[in-house]
């Protein structure tokens, strides 16, 4: 098993773990059940439930509620706030909690072929890539709210094993279906399968990826969308936005390179949107044959007077995005799985491994045709290479056109709007969820690991246990450089996307400053909620969730190279009940993948070395 092998001290640590609430009513998370019951009792219905298009670009995807038995939809673009409607008036909302409610959708089956292939999305030949399907990014994998979801995967990566995590979904009960090596399940050997069966209980945008050392870095990615009411109204939508930065080496071949290297981490050539870059070729690699065209630039099209809504997904390996519209403002809808309170901007910034739903209305006065999509990189939180004088080499940040006139084949000639480059996440106060959240005191505080925190600390630390689901954990975590005894610092300091799995949590406080004991003003009024925020560099974060699903989370920075360096711990959530979740058929399939794994080790083919923590 690829345990998490090194734990690099310096780079965060985890002073306070704080347990354990009682289940008293004001501590418990607000409960928004099913919406209002109706007061006139309406004929009651016992047809099947509806089938309906949700608002996707093309194709003739629907979302199959027909065991929703007397349900129909009252989704609409007047109204994108109702999802479902029951005989009694009862609703299937934007307000539902819908960590404790779910329709019942249908099941949807799906497959995916994991392979190697050349890769050239800026024009110059990957001769690494890593794909789903023989395509990068991998294919769009689409569900409704409440569907069961089966992927299957195949693994025939000739050197490498496999596994993947759908990013963002909860996997509520069901933790063997999380994709983490070492953590949730052996890696699936050349040549195997695994089955991941799980519950669409969110919804929103997200991206699915490997989990296999450094492999999403090489190209195993794709969207992931999971259709269900919105906090705006718009008219249509558009296909997912991915935006990632690119090497022109394998990460596992830059990995060595992060380790080794005084200067830092690798650097990345290019930036992609939608998989689409522009890298311009010297001589000596057009001479060595590494070269391609690059492909025409990603590109959408609005009709004037129409609200569309955009999902953005951040793909990074090592760098922040700012995206932008020239002269179009966004209203802000979503923040990862968490529908929330609209507000504008003209520019927003997307951590690595975040995403956002935004809605953009084509109403500015139509001056040009054609307006430039941009994806700028944050200052200060740049995978790219600086020049001779210092200077970020960042790659052209016109990557994507927006067109009023579908015909035209003409470069925008727009300037970018004004905003600063900060590398942050949104501002706080502006990230308020729909469905509110009032966090619980922990009744009980505890600190520890004042001195150099060890892997066996930290999985310690989380079997701290809190064991009924109404708890509250409270994390601190730091990115304070303490002066660790005995351990070199080589830490370089940045902000880390840090991710954690098998839960949203909410930011309880999100701060710049270096952390000192002390009081600290935290949020427990609707705090913002995620499953991706940015410890700031420097600063501490104090997130918290609540223990109602059991199972052995991963708590990782969303930063390739540092999850593979070992800033990740395991969050052991209700050790005794995790058990109970997972039934002899599907714990008989992570057995038959690990006894596979173990044969596979022994293959001439493999060449297996573990050099980093394998996640
Ligand atoms: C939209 O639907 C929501 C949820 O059912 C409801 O509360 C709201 O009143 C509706 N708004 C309009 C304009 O119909
Ligand atoms: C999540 O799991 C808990 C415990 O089994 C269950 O009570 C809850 O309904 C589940 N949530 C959803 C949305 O299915
Ligand atoms: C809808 O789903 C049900 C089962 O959930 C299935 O029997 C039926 O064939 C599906 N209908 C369509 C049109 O996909
Ligand atoms: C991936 O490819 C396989 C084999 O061609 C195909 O059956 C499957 O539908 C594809 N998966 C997706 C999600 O498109
Ligand atoms: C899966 O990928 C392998 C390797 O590229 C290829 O040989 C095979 O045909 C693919 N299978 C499917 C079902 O797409
Ligand atoms: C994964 O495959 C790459 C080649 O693409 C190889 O360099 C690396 O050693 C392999 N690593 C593991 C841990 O399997
Ligand atoms: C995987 O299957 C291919 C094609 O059948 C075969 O050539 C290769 O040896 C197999 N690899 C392993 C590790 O079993
Ligand atoms: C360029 O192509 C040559 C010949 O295929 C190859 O040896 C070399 O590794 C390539 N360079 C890069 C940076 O991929
Ligand atoms: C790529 O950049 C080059 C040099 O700036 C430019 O001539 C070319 O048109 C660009 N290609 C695309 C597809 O945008
Ligand atoms: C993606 O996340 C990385 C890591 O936080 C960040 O450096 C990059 O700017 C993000 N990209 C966008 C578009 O926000
Ligand atoms: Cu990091």
């Amino acid at each position: 098993m690829t345990l998490l092998k090194r734990w690099l001290a310096g780079l965060v640590r985890v002073l306070d773990f704080i347990t354990i609430s009682p289940s008293s009513g004001d501590h418990a998370m607000q409960q928004s059940p099913l919406q209002p019951p109706v007061l006139q009792p309406s004929v009651v219905n016992l047809n099947a439930g509806p089938i309906f298009r949700p608002p996707n670009p093309e194709g003739d995807f629907k979302c199959n509620y027909t065991r929703q038995v007397g349900w129909e939809s009252c989704y609409s673009s007047q109204n994108r706030s109702c999802w479902l409607r029951g005989p009694d008036g009862e609703e299937f909302n934007i307000h539902t909690n819908y960590e404790n409610f779910a329709p019942k959708g249908t099941l949807r089956k799906y497959e995916l072929n994991v392979s190697e292939m050349v890769l050239d999305p800026d024009g110059f030949k990957m001769l690494h890539g890593k794909v789903f399907n023989n395509s990068y990014p991998g294919p769009w994998i689409q569900a409704c709210w409440g569907d069961e979801i089966e992927i299957k995967v195949t693994n025939y990566l000739k050197h490498n094993g496999t596994t993947i995590h759908w990013h963002g979904i909860r996997q509520n009960g069901t933790l063997d279906m999380d994709g983490v090596n070492g953590v949730t399940q052996c890696p699936i050997a050349t040549n195997d399968s695994f089955t991941y069966k799980f519950k669409a209980t969110q919804y929103g945008t997200s991206w699915y990826h490997s989990h296999y050392s450094l492999q999403y870095a090489d190209g195993m990615l794709g969207p992931m969308t999971i259709y269900g009411p919105s906090s705006t109204e718009y008219d249509e939508a558009k296909e997912p936005i991915l935006m990632t930065d690119w090497s022109h080496r394998s990460a596992f071949q830059d990995f060595y390179l992060e380790m080794g290297n005084e200067n830092g981490p690798p650097k990345m050539t290019s930036s992609l949107m939608n998989g689409r870059g522009n890298y311009t070729c010297i001589d000596k690699e057009k001479k060595a044959g590494n070269c391609t065209t690059a492909p025409a630039k990603y590109s959408t099209s609005f009709q004037k007077g129409k609200k569309y809504l955009l999902r953005l997904i951040n793909t990074s390996v090592d760098s922040t995005w700012i995206f932008s519209i020239d002269n179009h403002l966004m209203q802000i809808v979503g923040a990862d799985f968490v529908p929330i309170e609209p507000y504008k901007k003209n520019h927003l910034l997307v951590g690595i491994g975040q995403r956002y739903h935004v809605i953009v209305e084509a109403i500015h006065p139509l001056t040009d045709d054609n307006y430039w999509i941009r994806m700028l990189v944050a200052d200060g939180c740049s995978g790219f290479p600086r020049d001779n004088n210092k200077n970020p080499i960042i790659p052209d940040d016109r990557l994507g056109i927006l067109r009023y006139d579908e015909s035209s084949t003409e470069d925008p000639t727009t300037q970018s709007n004004e905003f600063g480059r900060a590398c942050a996440d949104e501002p706080y106060e502006h990230l308020k969820p729909v469905l509110k959240w009032k966090v619980g005191k922990p009744s009980n505080e505890r600190k520890a690991w004042d001195q150099d925190p060890k892997l066996e600390d930290l999985v310690v630390i989380a079997e701290t246990n809190a064991d009924t689901p109404e708890a509250w954990i409270y994390l601190l975590i730091t990115a304070t450089k303490f002066p660790f005894s005995g351990t070199p610092s080589r830490f370089n300091p940045t902000a880390h996307p840090l991710h954690l799995h098998g839960h949203d949590f909410a930011i309880l406080k999100q701060s710049k400053t270096p952390y000192w004991d002390g009081l600290v003003d935290m949020t427990f009024d609707n705090p913002p909620r995620r499953d991706v925020a940015l410890l700031p560099k420097g600063g501490y974060l104090i997130i918290a969730f609540k223990a109602d699903n059991p199972g052995s989370w991963l708590l990782h920075c969303h930063i390739a190279w540092h999850a593979s360096s070992g800033l990740a711990m395991q969050i052991m959530e209700r050790e005794k009940d995790i058990m109970k979740t997972i039934s002899p058929e599907r714990q008989g399939e992570t057995d038959r993948v690990c006894k596979n794994w173990n044969e596979w080790l022994k293959h001439p083919d493999t060449h297996f070395e573990q050099d980093d923590s394998g996640i």
